[in-house]
């Protein structure tokens, strides 16, 4: 492993770059499903307020972060004023006024571990994901929407990674691999991990943005326009990211010692964290530190066998990198 690490890239991965950006533009979705989207958050924000006139919707995760692909899922964050005891009630209470209204599939998961009310809507054919008071989901949302605009290459990496993730079946946390979430932040991390940098640290820079939800406190640099140029002395193209991020997570990472950490800019070690050995669930094999839940390792799903599988795929996508002859099939092809 340590030789393969000093490993330089294949001479001809510049042949790769058309090839990935175009597979990068197939995956992103038209102009017309925004307007859809928009359009059943109006018709959901009509019938919530019947019952809950002060309530807010908020939509997060790909459909908002600039990281969804075409065809995703949206997730929808429904935040009300009152102190909520009994999550359950309001979830069974919203299913009924979503039901009579046409819309299909209607479903409360109320034991699930963020409980949910899931729907498809027959108008648009959007499915959607509706959660409580889950503010902070929509905060780190803002924060990777906000580094998607910094630098083009990590919505670019981040397409591809979570599309290979996808056709590879890693990306399931119920089976233990990683989620979408915990897949951006890698691509954020290993973008600010470059030399020269590709992204700067945000939470590291003066605060112009700051919350305190649930007693944490989210702050960090929002003035993104200021930065547009940040990565531009790194001239690394999307083939070589694509190359050097499956060659850092098959041969590069201390998995035994470290945590990436988009909060800090850095690797941090797990020592420092507490996070050496198994505590209840939590097997700390693969670490990647939330950067507003410091204490929450999104690796936390990842298992003895998980682990294997999933090294054993990047440790292939590094390969089929390095020495496929036709790396854009290749590495997609389905497990
Ligand atoms: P897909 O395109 O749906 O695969 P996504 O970006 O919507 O990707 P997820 O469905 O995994 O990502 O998650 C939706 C959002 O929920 C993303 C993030 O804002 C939040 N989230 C997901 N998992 C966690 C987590 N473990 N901790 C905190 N926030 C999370
Ligand atoms: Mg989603």
């Amino acid at each position: 492993r340590m030789l393969r690490r000093q490993m330089e890239c294949r001479s001809d991965i510049h042949r790769l770059n058309a090839p990935l950006l175009a597979i990068y533009e197939s995956l992103i979705p038209p102009k017309e499903e925004k307007t859809k989207q928009q359009q059943l958050l109006a018709l959901l924000e009509k019938l919530v307020w019947k019952e809950w006139p002060q309530a807010k919707l908020f939509p997060y995760g790909s459909c908002v972060n600039d990281f969804g692909v075409s065809r995703s899922d949206i997730d929808i964050c429904l935040a009300l004023n009152e102190d909520i005891n009994n999550k359950s009630e309001i979830l069974l209470k919203l299913a009924d006024i979503l039901q009579s209204d046409n819309l299909q599939n209607v479903q409360a998961l109320t034991r699930a571990r963020v409980p949910i009310v899931k729907l498809m809507d027959p108008v648009t054919g959007i499915s959607c994901d509706i959660c409580i008071n889950n503010v902070l989901a929509v905060v780190n949302t803002k924060l990777l929407r906000d580094y998607a605009q910094i630098d083009a290459r990590l919505r670019q990496l981040a397409f591809i990674v979570k599309h290979w993730a996808k056709s590879r079946g890693v990306n399931e946390t119920y089976r233990g691999t990683l989620s979408s979430y915990a897949y951006v932040l890698m691509c954020i991390h290993f973008l600010q991990q470059r030399r020269p940098a590709i992204l700067p640290c945000l939470q590291g820079m003066e605060k112009t943005y700051n919350v305190i939800v649930d007693n944490i406190e989210c702050a960090y640099f929002d003035q993104i326009e200021k930065l547009h140029n940040f990565g531009s002395s790194n001239k690394e193209t999307v083939a070589q990211l694509v190359w050097g991020f499956f060659n850092y997570w098959a041969y590069g990472h201390d998995y035994a010692n470290s945590v990436i950490s988009v909060r800090t800019g850095s690797i941090i070690s797990k020592q420092e964290k507490d996070w050496t050995r198994r505590i209840g669930n939590d097997r700390h094999l693969i670490c990647i530190e939330d950067p507003f839940e410091t204490c929450h390792d999104l690796g936390r799903v990842v298992d003895k066998f998980s682990i294997r599988v999933l090294r054993e795929e990047f440790e292939r996508a590094a390969d089929i990198m390095q020495f496929d002859p036709n790396p854009c099939v290749k590495l997609f092809e389905p497990y």
